[in-house]
C-alpha cells in the first residue's frame, strides 16, 4: 500500500501548545502520527495526546449522523430532518417565551477550532439572547479582566517570554502535564529545562509538587487561595527594595505605581505569613532575586485565576512584572501580535476606550456580564429560577458543563428540566445527553485549522494553516455550515435556511468594519475590488475571512498596498508553518487605555485589597482544602474514551499528605468520601508527601458512570466528578469566575 501513502502536516487542536503534527495516511486510514520535525515552534514536539488523534476519528463512539431524541432514546436521522427538529424546538420556546429563554454555553475546544471562533458569534447574536455562558469563567477569565483593566482589552495578555527569561515564577500552573495556558510554548518542559541549562531559575508555587515543581529549582507550597496575599507582599517586598522600577523605556507609559504602593503597604512579607503559608524570609528572598535577574517573568494559572482571589492575583502578577521592569521586555512578560489581527491591532493605536464589564447583570443573582456573558456558575439558578427571562432551551457547542462546572448535580437537574437542548458535539456525554438534538462536526482531522486564539497568547509569533487531512463524507457538513444554518434559524429563517447566504453576510459586516478602520490597510479601499481579490483566493466559509484577516493583520499583504506580506496563499505554501520571530517591545502602540497609559492602578482592583486584608487577618480555616490537577494523558472531561490514553495506573485519585492518611484512617488504593457544602463523592485515595498537610486533590473532567452517556471506554474508566463538589456560590466577584481550588471539604473513611 505504500504507492497510495501521502503524508501531511497539522497543527494539533488539542491543547494550546499547538504543535505540528505529521500524519501518514493510506487511502482513508491514519497509519502513523509524530511530531513534525520542520515545525518551525514545535520542531518534532509531541504529547501522547497529539497521536490519537487517529483514535479519536475512529472512535465508534463518535457521533457520525445527527440525533434525535424520541421517546427518550436518540434515534440517527437524517440532516434535513435534525434541521427541521432544531427550527421546530428552538421557534417553539422563542415563540413561548421570547429570545432572551434561549440560553447558550460555549465550550473549550471552540477555542481550538477555526469555524466556531468565527461563526459562533454568529449564531449567538442571531439568537439574540443575554443567557450566554462559556467555559472562560472557570478559567482565564480574572487574567483577561486584569489584562483589560491595565492594557485595555480583554486580549491584551502579557506571556511570560520563557525562552529568553532568567528566572521564571511560576504559580498555579504546571506545564509539564497541561503544556502551557495563556501561553503558547510547544515543549514547554524543554523550554524550561534550557532555561535551567542556561543558568536561569525556575521557581514553583503550588499547593502540590507537581511535575513541574519536581523539576524546578525550589518549590514554594501556598496555601490554596493565598496567591493575591503572597503576591501583594512580593511587589511591597520590591517597592521597600527602592529597587523598584518600571525601567526606562516604559517610564512615560505607565500610570499608578504610587497609588499601587501605597494600596499595598499593609500587605508586609510578615503578616501575610499567617494565610498563605510562606515564610517571610522566603519572600523577601524572592523580591531580591527577582530584582537580581537579569531578567525575570512571573506567570500564574488555573490554581492562581481559578480562586476567590483570581483576578486581584492575575493583577499582582503583572504588578510585579512591571515594578521589577520586566513588563514588556525580552525575558520578561511581553505582548504577541497576531498574524490575524485582534483588538490590539486594530483601531487607533495606543489609546482605546479601555474596558469595562457589567453591561448588564444577571436575571437572579444580579452578578455583572463580562465579556459578553454570564458565570458559567448562574447559569443552573437561570435555568431553574422560575420568572420572566427564564431559561428554557439551551444550545451547546462542544461544551460539557455538567461536569466542568461547579454544583454539576445542581446542573444536571436543570438541564433534566429544560423544554429544548441542541448540541453540536461529537460525543453524547454526560451534558449532551439532555439534549432533544445533537448534531455532530467532522472530526478533527476532516477539518481545517488555524490558531485565531493561540497566535495571540504565544511566546513567539508564528503562523500555520493546516488543510483537513480527510474529505468531508458524503452529506457530512463543515462545522461552520452548520453554525451559519443555527444562526439562520435562530434569526427566523427556518430550515432550509442556506448557510451561504449567512456567510456572505457575516463575510460582508468584516469587509465593511475594515473598509471604515482608519487604521486598517484597505481603510476606503473599493468594496468589489477588496472582494474580488480575497473571493478568488478562498471561495468561502472561514478560509475567506480567514484570507482577509490575514491579509489585513500585522504582516499582511495589505489585498495589494504590501506586496512582501502573507495572505492564506502563504501559508498554504509553508505547511511547516512561518516564523515572525521572538516576541518585540509593543508599549504604547499595543494599549487600548483612555489615557494610552498602562493602568496599574485600577479601581476595582485597589478596591478589592479591602477584602484581601480582612482574609489576610482572618483565622485560617481548619478545613481540609480540595484543589485540581491535570495530567499530560487526560483532556478536560472529553479525551477518556480513548483506551490508549486512559489504561494504566487510575488518574481521577484522591490525593492526601501522610499526616491527614493517618488522621482519616485511610491508606493509598483506600476510599474516602469527600464532603462540600454542595455534594459529596467517593474517591480512591493515593497517599502521597507531594501535596501540602491539609489540601486535597482531586482532577476534573471524571465521572463517567452516568445513565444514558455514550463513552463505551470511559465508562470502564469512570472516576468521580469533582465538581460535584465546587460550589455555585464561590466566585471571584471581580470576575463571577468559579472557584475550583481551595473548596472546604470533609474527608473520611469509607469501609469496605
Ligand atoms: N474542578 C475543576 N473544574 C474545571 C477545571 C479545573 O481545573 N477544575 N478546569 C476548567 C477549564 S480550564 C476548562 S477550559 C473547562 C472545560 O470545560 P468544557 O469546555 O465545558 O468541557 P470540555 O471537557 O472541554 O468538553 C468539550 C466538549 O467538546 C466536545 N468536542 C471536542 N471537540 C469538538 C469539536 O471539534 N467540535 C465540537 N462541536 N465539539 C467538540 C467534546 O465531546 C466535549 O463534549 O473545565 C473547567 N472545569
Ligand atoms: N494534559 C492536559 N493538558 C491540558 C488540559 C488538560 O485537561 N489536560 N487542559 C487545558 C486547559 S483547558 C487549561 S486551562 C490548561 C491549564 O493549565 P495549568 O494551569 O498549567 O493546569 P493545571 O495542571 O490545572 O495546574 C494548576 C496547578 O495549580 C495548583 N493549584 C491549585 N490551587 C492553587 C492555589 O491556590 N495556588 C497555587 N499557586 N496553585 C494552586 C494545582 O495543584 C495545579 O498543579 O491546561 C490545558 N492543557
Ligand atoms: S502538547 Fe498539546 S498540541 Fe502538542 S501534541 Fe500534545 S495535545 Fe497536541
Ligand atoms: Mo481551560
Amino acid at each position: 500500500m505504500a504507492s497510495t501513502e501521502r503524508t501531511v502536516f497539522r497543527t494539533c487542536p488539542l491543547c494550546e501548545a499547538t504543535c505540528g503534527l505529521e500524519i501518514t495516511v493510506a487511502g482513508d486510514t491514519v497509519t502513523r502520527i509524530r511530531g513534525d520535525r520542520n515545525d518551525v515552534f514545535s520542531k518534532g514536539f509531541i504529547c501522547p495526546k497529539g497521536s490519537t488523534l487517529k483514535q479519536l476519528h475512529e472512535d465508534p463512539n463518535r457521533i457520525r449522523t445527527p440525533l434525535v431524541k424520541r421517546n427518550g432514546e436518540f434515534v440517527p436521522v437524517s440532516w434535513d430532518e435534525a434541521w427541521v427538529e432544531v427550527d421546530k424546538g428552538l421557534r417553539g420556546v422563542i415563540a413561548r417565551h421570547g429570545h432572551g429563554s434561549v440560553g447558550a454555553y460555549v465550550g473549550n475546544p471552540n477555542a481550538h477550532n477555526l469555524s466556531p471562533l468565527i461563526y459562533n458569534r454568529v449564531w449567538l447574536q442571531a439568537l439574540g439572547s443575554k443567557q450566554r455562558f462559556s467555559a472562560s469563567s472557570v478559567d482565564q477569565l480574572p487574567k483577561q479582566i486584569s489584562s483589560g483593566y491595565l492594557f485595555g482589552t480583554a486580549a491584551s495578555v502579557a506571556v511570560p517570554d520563557i525562552d529568553r527569561t532568567h528566572y521564571i515564577l511560576m504559580l498555579g500552573a504546571n506545564p509539564y502535564e497541561s503544556n502551557g495556558s495563556l501561553c503558547t510554548a510547544p515543549d514547554f518542559p524543554g523550554r524550561l529545562e534550557a532555561l535551567r541549562e542556561r543558568g536561569g531559575k525556575v521557581v514553583v508555587v503550588d499547593p502540590r509538587r507537581s511535575k513541574t515543581a519536581e523539576h524546578a529549582d525550589e518549590w514554594i507550597a501556598i496555601r490554596p487561595n493565598g496567591d493575591a496575599l503572597f503576591l501583594a507582599a512580593l511587589a511591597n517586598a520590591i517597592l521597600a527594595t527602592g529597587r523598584a522600577d518600571v525601567g526606562d523605556r516604559l517610564r512615560a507609559h505607565v500610570d499608578g505605581i504610587a497609588e499601587v504602593s501605597r494600596a499595598l503597604a499593609p500587605f508586609t512579607p510578615e503578616s501575610v505569613e499567617r494565610a498563605t503559608g510562606i515564610e517571610a524570609s522566603v519572600i523577601r528572598r524572592l523580591a531580591n532575586e527577582l530584582l537580581d535577574a537579569e531578567s525575570a517573568c512571573v506567570y500564574g494559572r488555573i490554581g492562581t485565576c481559578t480562586v476567590s482571589f483570581g483576578t486581584t492575583a492575575s493583577w499582582l502578577v503583572d504588578v510585579v512584572n512591571a515594578v521589577t521592569g520586566n513588563l514588556d521586555s525580552p525575558g520578561g512578560v511581553m505582548f504577541p501580535l497576531p498574524a490575524a489581527g485582534n483588538p490590539t491591532t486594530r483601531g487607533e493605536k495606543g489609546r482605546g476606550k479601555g474596558f469595562r464589564i457589567g453591561r448588564g447583570h444577571s436575571r437572579v443573582r444580579k452578578f455583572p456580564e463580562a465579556l459578553g456573558e454570564y458565570p458559567a456558575a448562574v447559569m443552573a439558578e437561570e435555568i431553574l429560577t422560575e420568572g420572566e427571562g427564564q431559561i428554557r432551551a439551551m444550545v451547546t457547542v462542544a461544551g460539557n458543563p455538567v461536569l466542568s462546572t461547579p454544583n454539576s448535580e445542581q446542573l444536571d437537574e436543570a438541564f433534566e428540566q429544560l423544554e429544548f437542548m441542541v448540541a453540536v458535539d461529537i460525543y453524547i456525554n454526560e451534558t449532551t445527553r439532555h439534549a432533544d438534538v445533537i448534531l455532530p462536526p467532522p472530526s478533527h482531522l476532516e477539518r481545517s485549522h488555524f490558531d485565531l486564539v493561540f497566535t495571540a497568547f504565544s511566546i513567539r509569533n508564528v503562523a500555520n494553516y493546516s488543510e483537513p487531512v480527510f474529505e468531508l463524507p458524503e452529506g457530512q457538513p463543515d462545522e461552520w455550515e452548520i453554525l451559519a444554518k443555527l444562526a439562520g434559524i435562530a434569526q427566523g429563517l427556518g430550515a432550509g435556511v442556506d448557510p451561504q447566504a449567512v456567510d456572505d453576510f457575516t463575510f460582508d459586516a468584516l469587509l465593511d468594519s475594515l473598509l471604515k478602520d482608519s487604521s486598517s490597510p484597505i481603510h476606503g479601499r473599493d468594496r468589489d475590488e477588496i472582494a474580488g481579490i480575497v473571493t478568488t483566493s478562498a471561495a468561502r466559509g472561514p478560509e475567506r475571512m480567514l484570507d482577509l484577516m490575514l491579509r489585513t493583520g500585522p504582516y499582511g499583504d495589505g489585498c495589494g498596498t504590501n506586496p512582501k506580506g502573507i495572505s492564506l496563499a502563504t501559508l498554504r505554501e509553508h505547511p511547516h508553518g512561518i516564523d515572525f520571530g521572538p516576541l518585540e517591545p509593543r508599549i504604547p502602540e499595543v494599549l487600548r487605555t483612555p489615557s494610552g497609559k498602562v493602568e496599574l492602578a485600577p479601581e476595582p482592583l485597589l478596591d478589592d485589597l479591602v477584602r484581601l486584608e480582612a482574609f489576610m487577618v482572618a483565622e485560617p480555616s481548619e478545613e481540609m482544602m480540595l484543589v485540581g490537577r491535570r495530567h499530560v494523558r487526560s483532556n478536560n472531561s472529553w479525551m477518556h474514551n480513548i483506551e490508549v490514553l486512559v489504561k494504566g495506573t487510575p488518574r481521577c485519585t484522591l490525593q492526601m499528605h501522610p499526616s491527614d492518611a493517618e488522621r482519616v484512617g485511610v491508606s493509598s488504593g483506600g476510599l474516602a468520601r469527600v464532603t462540600s457544602r454542595v455534594g459529596s463523592v467517593v474517591a480512591t485515595v493515593d497517599v502521597t508527601s507531594d501535596i501540602r498537610p491539609n489540601v486535597v486533590s482531586l482532577p476534573h473532567g471524571w465521572g463517567h458512570e452516568v445513565e444514558g452517556v455514550k463513552l463505551d471506554v470511559a465508562r470502564r474508566y469512570a472516576g468521580v466528578n469533582s465538581n460535584v463538589l465546587t460550589d455555585h456560590d464561590q466566585m471571584d466577584p471581580l470576575s463571577g469566575n468559579a472557584v475550583l481550588n481551595g473548596i472546604p471539604v470533609r474527608v473520611e473513611v469509607v469501609r469496605s
